[in-house]
């Protein structure tokens, strides 16, 4: 058996992150975890590009632009969806997941999914630097890891490339 390498080295890799500013307080902790795993991994600060959306519904769109810019190795995407009594909710949730796998099926630029969905607030909290950890850095890791891995693909076979 011969087996992909697996890396999640961000040095030389141009990443762009769409964040939605709706929950502001929650995307922002997102934004801080993902930029510094970003930073931690080896990525230049200057080589990772913000772009504010108004809410999650939006990501899509402007993750769908970035992607056709072929400028950007990888994306992250950050949020925060949190359920309130209407069905509103759904329909965003909807939204911005089918858009998002429509943008990596689309355009075969890695797109990590960093948009929280949950019950209330402080399920949120707990998941942007609380006791579940950061979601943020979790999708930094997971767009470093799948920009190596597509790579990885294109070139020859393991073994095979030297
Ligand atoms: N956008 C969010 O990012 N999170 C939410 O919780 C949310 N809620 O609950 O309504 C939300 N709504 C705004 C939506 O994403 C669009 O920005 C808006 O509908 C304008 O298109």
């Amino acid at each position: 058996m011969r087996s992909y390498p697996t890396s999640r080295d961000g040095s030389g890799l141009r990443i762009a992150i769409v964040v939605a500013r709706f929950n502001h307080l929650i995307s922002a902790r997102l934004l801080e975890g993902a930029v510094e795993e970003l930073a931690r991994a080896g990525t230049k600060p200057e080589d990772v590009h913000v772009a504010w959306v108004p809410g999650a519904f939006e990501i899509p769109l402007a993750a769908r632009q970035l992607a056709n810019s072929g400028r950007y190795h990888a994306l992250v995407t950050l949020g925060a969806v949190i359920r309130g009594g209407t069905p509103h909710f759904d329909y965003v949730c909807r939204g911005v997941t089918d858009g998002l796998r429509d943008v990596m099926q689309a355009t075969g630029v890695p797109v990590a999914f960093g948009v929280l969905t949950t019950d209330d607030v402080d399920q949120a909290l707990e998941r942007a630097g609380g006791s579940d950890g950061n979601k943020g850095a979790e999708a930094a890791q997971a767009a470093l890891e799948m920009a190596r891995l597509v790579a990885a693909l294109a070139a020859p076979p393991p073994d095979e490339a030297a």
